[in-house]
């Protein structure tokens, strides 16, 4: 291992930047003949594209650049992560996409799988059917055969063949570097947190747009490194009185940072994130014995996200996590018109009433315009923690 002397802030920074930074990496890739496959959710199985050689990279846009854009053609009353993912697509204005020669989507909620089709009329789209329960053998075995359908679909499009040996080899990757990104977001479970939410959350979203997994894997486990050392020497920057928040909700990232900042603007602190951009994608990790392809299928099924009914593994990792980073409340963000987690908002303030942890849901889109409604809700909720 290399050792990286940068100074920390340098290298969360390398880490926020690495979605603009990363489109000059693709356009090289693409230019020595690597495949690229764009992805818009947790439920994918990443491991498939490593296993064929491909370069997987997420597709969902995180502003409100191109939404006008997308309601010329979409209704304006849907999630604005939907309607952004459309709109970057469609005004050709996100390099990530442009460069996909495949988009893969699930049916999730409905909005984002009648979205994929009008995107398959730009682009190629392959929809996995995905259950929407957890607890039927009939769901385990129909998420099965999905992953195969895509093992075929992949071989065909790319000629490649992806054998089990392949995809055991990428099950053991994703799982080491699964690994390290929760070694690092766990220093936030000391007291106080060796970082801020708002350095955890872009540097977990930045991950996903270095693509030489070796160097990414390396440059994590020196981050958790200079994290340790410098939190033993006592140069940690935040302060033990700060509120200790767990987020839980939609996926985060890009405009909708404002969520954390503005907590962290009044006397808070993020510890953890619950959603996909956190610990829902990286606190377990794939079985490395046994059939590689059910592991992988029953893997990913049990993903704890609102579209699964009855949805436990959410429940589960919520109160397990705020168990673990010690915290003082929960704050839900909820994407405007997202019905999966606004109807479930409901169950997890019951949940967290239960185990006596205060609770806040807050709705939000990729606007600026409430920016102020939102600090002085989180400011309201902060002071209520005793
Ligand atoms: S596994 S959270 S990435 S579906 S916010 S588009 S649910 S209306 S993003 Fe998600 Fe996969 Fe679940 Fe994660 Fe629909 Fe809601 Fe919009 Fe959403």
């Amino acid at each position: 291992m290399t050792i990286d002397n940068r100074p920390l802030p340098e290298i969360f920074e390398s880490f926020s930047e690495a979605r603009k930074n990363g489109f000059l990496a693709m356009k090289k890739l693409k230019e020595e003949g690597k495949g690229v496959v764009g992805t818009f959710c947790t439920y994918t199985p990443y491991e498939l594209f490593m296993a064929a050689g491909l370069i997987p990279v997420g597709l969902c846009s995180t502003s409100d650049e191109t939404i006008a854009e997308a309601e010329k053609t979409l209704p304006s009353n849907l999630c604005p992560l939907i309607k952004a993912s459309y709109g970057f697509a469609v005004a050709d204005k996100c390099p990530y996409m442009y460069f996909s020669d495949l988009v893969v989507g699930e049916t999730t909620c409905d909005g984002k799988k009648k979205m994929y089709e009008f995107l398959g009329r730009i682009k190629d789209v392959h929809v996995m059917q995905l259950p929407q329960t957890q607890q039927l053998p009939s769901a385990r075995s129909a998420w099965l055969s999905e992953v195969h359908r895509l093992k075929e679909f992949l071989e065909k499009k790319f000629g490649r063949t992806i054998t089990d040996d392949d995809l055991r080899e990428a099950i053991k990757r994703r799982n080491q570097e699964r690994a390290s990104l929760k070694e690092f977001y766990e220093l936030s479970a000391l007291v106080p947190p060796a970082m801020t939410g708002q350095n955890q959350l872009s540097f977990l979203f930045g991950s996903q747009f270095k693509f030489n997994q070796a160097a990414k894997l390396e440059e994590i486990e020196n981050t958790v490194k200079r994290l340790k050392e410098a939190y033993a020497k006592g140069e940690n920057q935040v302060d033990k009185s700060l509120k200790r928040i767990v987020i839980t909700g939609c996926p985060m990232g890009g405009v909708t940072e404002k969520v954390v900042k503005v907590i962290e603007e009044s006397g808070g602190v993020v510890v953890a994130f619950e959603n996909c951009t956190g610990a829902k994608q990286y606190d377990r990790q794939v079985p490395e014995t046994g059939d590689p392809w059910t592991n992988l299928a029953d893997f990913y099924l049990e993903i704890g996200c609102a579209v699964m009914s009855p949805n436990n593994n959410r429940f589960e990792l919520l109160g397990r996590l705020c168990k673990q980073f010690s915290a003082d409340g929960v704050i839900e963000m909820v994407l405007t018109a997202c019905q999966p987690y606004s109807v479930e908002s409901i169950n997890i303030r019951e949940f967290l009433r239960e185990k006596g942890v205060p609770f806040m849901s807050l709705e939000t889109d990729y606007s600026s315009s409430d920016l102020e409604l939102l600090r002085n809700r989180a400011r309201a909720f902060v002071e209520t923690l005793s």
